[in-house]
């Protein structure tokens, strides 16, 4: 089987890649079904971005944004609800979402109550601050730790469905992104699925561009994401959130190829 791919929908004025674009709630469903269409898994539908010094929305702007897209989609394709807020995960939940994925890692009892999935992300500090100054002693083992702690919670609370996310980016430099991805194995052989984000993140613009040449912009990111989405998904990422799918969806078909080749030939 190749790994699922989670399409990204940002209903926002102001996510770092796709903000603006499907404020409008008809461009946003025509966005989430060409996703569907294009073989997403999963339409993760956000109304408040996180990128870094992002500022917080309130509770009934992202309701407005979010409910009616989760609503015109729920029939068509998984949806899942980006959400830090009790009150929208609840009522996306209502609304036929069948994930809560939780940057803050703290709204598992909305999906035990729900009885939908729940996916734990690591994030350093708060999106408006966390670029600032992320520091670990060891990054690896302290995300792993804290990962494994929340669906610990969350698997004794009665949600059946647990996933887990490093949070690229969240509070991370360019070289702990890096060391979560090649440490991917480790957190997969805790036991549960693991969910991975790289989808034109800035450390891919640094770490990608050539020797000396300014970091890559937003649009010239796409080499990186769907390389660093293929690593992960080789390194055990059982999903990958993307804003590309048609390409991901590619990709993914190959590492499920690769993981059957040999069976029986
Ligand atoms: N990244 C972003 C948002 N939500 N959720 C999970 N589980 N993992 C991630 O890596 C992740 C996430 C940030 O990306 P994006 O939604 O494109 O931008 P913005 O936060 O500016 O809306």
């Amino acid at each position: 089987m190749r790994p699922g791919v989670m399409g990204v929908l940002n209903v926002t004025p102001d996510s770092f890649s796709d903000g603006g674009r499907y404020l409008d709630p008809e461009a946003a469903l025509a966005h989430g079904l060409a996703m569907a269409r294009a073989g997403a898994d999963v339409v993760d539908v956000g109304g408040e971005s996180s990128r870094p010094g992002a500022e917080p929305v309130d509770e009934a702007e992202e309701l407005r944004r979010v409910v009616p897209v989760v609503e015109a989609l729920a029939g068509h394709v998984r949806v899942s609800v980006d959400t830090t807020k009790r009150a929208v995960a609840e009522a996306a939940v209502a609304a036929g979402a069948t994930l809560v994925n939780d940057i803050s890692a703290s709204l598992w009892p909305v999906a035990a109550e729900a009885g939908v999935g729940w996916v734990a992300m690591h994030m350093q500090g708060s999106p408006r601050t966390m670029q600032e100054a992320p520091a670990y002693g060891d990054v690896v083992a302290e995300v792993g730790a804290f990962l494994a702690d929340r669906a610990r919670a969350a698997t004794e609370g009665g949600v059946a469905e647990v996933w887990v996310d490093p949070g690229i980016g969240f509070g991370k430099t360019a070289a702990h992104n890096l060391a979560l991805l090649r440490h991917l194995p480790a957190l997969a052989a805790q036991g549960h699925p693991v969910l991975v984000g790289t989808s034109r993140k800035s450390f891919l613009g640094r770490v990608g561009a050539p020797a000396g040449a300014d970091p890559l912009g937003v649009e010239d990111r796409r080499a990186g994401s769907l390389a660093t989405a293929t690593w992960a998904m080789l390194a055990g990422a059982s999903m990958v959130r993307v804003h590309d799918v048609a390409s991901t969806v590619e990709a993914a078909t190959l590492v499920g190829g690769t993981r059957l080749a040999g069976v029986g030939a």
